[in-house]
């Protein structure tokens, strides 16, 4: 993948708040392009591979089946710097302590159910986006 771009999903819980909007018109007024973007559900083998990395700790029951109980909107974004910006612009991942402003803070509701996901390096952010784009979705 392409330098500069970072992956994210807008999670179950703001789906079903009918916080799409509002969370890409921040993405977007961020300075961040929409490389690629669907509407999608995770089945539980694409969430138990897809957090592979968090398999031994205690939430992942809870991840797994929370990820898994709608669609998302799965999205990649090109900015200068988009995995730092990105992880900066949604805040902590509990929302509690989460920076005034960010979309954790105004859209998330829990540690657990925290609106959305933000790729951590850009390493990870190329195998995020090939788990859920192919080469031709991307632009
Ligand atoms: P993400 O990967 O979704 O962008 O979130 P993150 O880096 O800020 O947090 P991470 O440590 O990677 O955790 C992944 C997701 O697991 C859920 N979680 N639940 N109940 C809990 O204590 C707990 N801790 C984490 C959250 O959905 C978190 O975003
Ligand atoms: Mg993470």
């Amino acid at each position: 993948m392409a330098e500069n771009r970072t992956f994210t999903m807008l999670k179950p819980d703001a789906v079903e708040k009918g916080h799409i909007g509002g969370i890409l018109e921040q993405i977007n007024a961020s300075g961040f392009r929409i490389v690629a973007m669907k509407l999608t559900q995770m089945t539980k083998h694409d969430a138990e591979t897809f957090y592979a990395v968090h398999n031994e700790r205690p939430f992942f029951g809870e991840l797994v089946e929370f990820m898994t109980r709608g669609p998302i909107v799965a999205a990649v974004l090109e900015k200068e710097n988009a995995v730092e910006d990105f992880r900066t612009l949604i805040g902590a991942t509990n929302p509690a302590e989460a920076a005034e402003g960010t979309i954790r803070k105004k859209f998330a509701t829990s540690v657990g159910e925290n609106a959305v996901h933000g790729s951590d390096s850009e390493e990870n952010a190329a195998i995020e986006a090939a788990f859920h784009f192919s080469g031709r979705e991307m632009f």
